[in-house]
């Protein structure tokens, strides 16, 4: 069955960015617990900015459990990316993500690499970029499976990486790797940019999709815009999709109508 979750950022350089919470983890458990969410998905700046005790406690007050964890502050905050041409930042961006997973694995949830994917340019061309690319999600993908969760890539539009735009290339990548544990995010504002049809690429990657990120064309909450929904959550269900629908949508108004906006379309969606 499809969850919902949502989203809540404690990185404070990402103000401005879509995620529906930003006022800290016990505010998000209350508010997502009270909209009917199944759980939250978390920004942190790094894995110790998180009380591990008191979040468990939280989540089991209020029934929710944690769908992923962002690992895009690496990016952010120290300026790490996985295909750095410097040896020794991409090991520190895969230090950084292991940190993250290791964070979220104990607490069932995958971390995400999208930011720190990177880009390619200068002295490495796409071929020996997404090389690198490859070898991280290997190494990375291979880590997370001792706590029995995915490792999740998302491809992301063309402002944001010029590495892979599209869950069709997604699914060239990972099938390139040795490893079955990596996963794509299909993040739907980045593929409104980038699909020629969302359902197509969803029914076309079918199996390779480990987590969705629900949100309208213009990164709103869903029903803000003027994405078309149906067809979306037909291929999601009619492919077995059967993780999260999570909102990563900019908090417009404000965070509680996002929110409960998001949750309405969900249920809709999914709960028909
Ligand atoms: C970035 O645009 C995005 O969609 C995030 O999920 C990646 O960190
Ligand atoms: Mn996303």
């Amino acid at each position: 069955m499809i969850r919902s979750a949502v989203t809540v950022s404690l990185v404070e350089e990402a103000r401005g960015g879509p995620f529906v919470f930003w006022d800290g983890i016990p505010a998000a458990c209350r508010s997502a617990s009270e909209l009917g969410y199944d759980a939250i998905e978390i920004f942190a700046p790094s894995p110790t900015a998180v009380d591990v005790d008191e979040l468990n406690t939280l989540l089991e007050r209020h029934g929710l459990t944690v769908a992923a964890v962002g690992t895009g502050a690496g990016m952010v905050k120290h300026g790490l990316s996985l295909t750095d041409p410097d040896a020794a930042k991409r090991q520190q961006a895969r230090d950084f993500v292991r940190s993250m997973i290791d964070f979220g694995g104990p607490l069932g949830a995958p971390a995400i690499i999208g930011s720190m994917q990177g880009r390619w340019g200068g002295d490495l061309d796409r071929t020996a970029t997404l090389g690198l690319l490859g070898e991280a999600l290997q190494e990375l993908g291979e880590h997370a499976l001792q706590f029995q969760v995915p490792l999740i890539y998302e491809p992301l539009n063309r402002y944001e990486t010029n590495l892979i735009n599209t869950v069709a290339d997604g699914v060239e990548l990972l099938r390139g790797l040795a490893t079955e544990n990596v996963k794509l995010l299909a993040d739907l504002f980045h593929m409104q940019i980038e699909e020629v049809d969302l359902a197509e690429a969803i029914r076309a990657g079918a199996g390779f999709i480990g987590h969705v990120h629900f949100v309208d064309s213009n990164r709103r909450a869903a029903g803000f815009g003027h994405m078309d929904f149906g067809p979306i959550a037909a291929a999601l269900i009619e492919t077995g999709y059967d993780g999260f629908a999570s909102v990563e949508a900019f908090p417009l108004p404000d965070s509680a109508t996002a929110a409960s906006q998001t949750i309405k379309a969900f249920n809709e969606c999914f709960r028909n």
